[in-house]
């Protein structure tokens, strides 16, 4: 039964994700997914991994029993699930519980951008308000700006409510368009970007989207163009980016992810026009405990009837067979 199945957990795992891992499991840790930290019990007896880390193909064959890779989070292009799936190992991800929480993490980036709510704190805190007067009016607002939606899926369709409340107009691009979505449709990210003056980018890490966020797309957009990134960092130029932020190519940019995180290129960090965040879209609490039960139910719905909630799309019909 599911109790007697043995799962690894490489590096860290969300707190309540790794307990529940602990409590239906014999889990076994170790600190990275590295081959050369894999010991002989490890690969005799390992079944599972859970993890929010790479987990690249090496590693998938370095375990010979494993069948199943529950990934913590719902962008899993650190997992190599082409690979696992030609191998007949189901992956598992975290969609739709943070759908909710990364959107409104994106629409409160959004404002702080444009309002310079973070700087505004700053000003009242190092005494300047009483020192000097008011906070500066801003140059930017989201009143009478039309927004433009890159990668429009769950978290996408998410943000685009939550902005009709707002009473700004809504266009997007997605691989295809979505026939029951009345916005606008663009083919292109340019297009996209010459038609509105914000885009919001969901964007996954994927080959196909391997900065495709560049100088041409920021060009397009313009100099009352804001930019705001809650997708995956690698799908920009950042060196594109910090250029067309100095010289006044685009206004200003939001960005909650980067392509070598933690780090943040220096580029971004002197820039005023560049309000940052560390990946914090789905990081609450609350959303981040729905994910971990995710993963851990993910786990035990395969070892005990061999069926899993949510596989990963190239996964989902070794995840149906079963
Ligand atoms: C998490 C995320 O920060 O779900 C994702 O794809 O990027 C975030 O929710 C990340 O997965 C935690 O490692």
């Amino acid at each position: 039964m599911h109790s007697r199945a043995v799962i690894l957990v490489p590096g860290r795992l969300n707190p309540h994700a790794h307990a529940r891992v602990r409590d239906a499991f014999d889990c076994i840790d170790t600190a990275r997914a590295d081959t050369a930290l894999l010991t002989d019990e490890m690969r005799a007896r390992v079944q599972g991994i859970a993890a929010m880390t790479r987990i690249d193909a090496a590693f998938i064959d370095a375990l010979p029993h494993l069948r199943i890779i529950a990934n913590f989070g719902v962008g899993y292009d650190a997992v190599d699930a082409a690979h696992a799936a030609s191998k007949g190992i189901v992956v598992t991800h975290t969609p739709d519980v943070l759908n909710d929480e990364v959107a409104d993490t994106a629409i409160g980036l959004l404002l702080n951008t444009l309002r310079e709510l973070p700087k505004a704190e700053a000003w009242l805190r190092a005494g300047r308000w009483a020192a000097e007067g008011p906070y500066r009016l801003t140059p930017l607002s989201l009143r009478r700006r039309s927004i433009g939606i890159l990668g429009m899926g769950r978290i996408g369709k998410a943000i685009a409510r939550r902005l009709e409340g707002f009473c700004v107009p809504i266009a997007y691009h997605n691989r295809r368009p979505d026939p029951a979505l009345a916005y606008p449709y663009h083919d292109s990210i340019v297009d996209l970007a010459g038609a509105v003056d914000t885009l919001i980018s969901v964007l996954p890490a994927t080959a196909e989207t391997l900065r495709i966020c560049d100088r041409a797309v920021f060009e397009a957009l313009g100099p009352r163009g804001v930019f705001i990134n809650v997708g995956r960092g690698s799908t920009v130029n950042e060196a594109d980016l910090a250029l067309s932020l100095a010289d006044g190519t685009i206004a200003a940019a939001g960005l909650d992810v980067f392509e070598d995180e933690p780090h943040v290129p220096r580029a971004l960090l002197d820039l005023p026009n560049a309000c940052l965040l560390p990946h914090v879209a789905s990081a609450s609490i609350d959303t981040r405990t729905a994910m971990g039960d995710l993963v851990a139910d993910n786990l035990t719905r395969y070892f005990t009837d061999g069926r899993v909630l949510t596989p990963v799309p190239e996964c989902q019909h070794f995840a149906l067979r079963a």
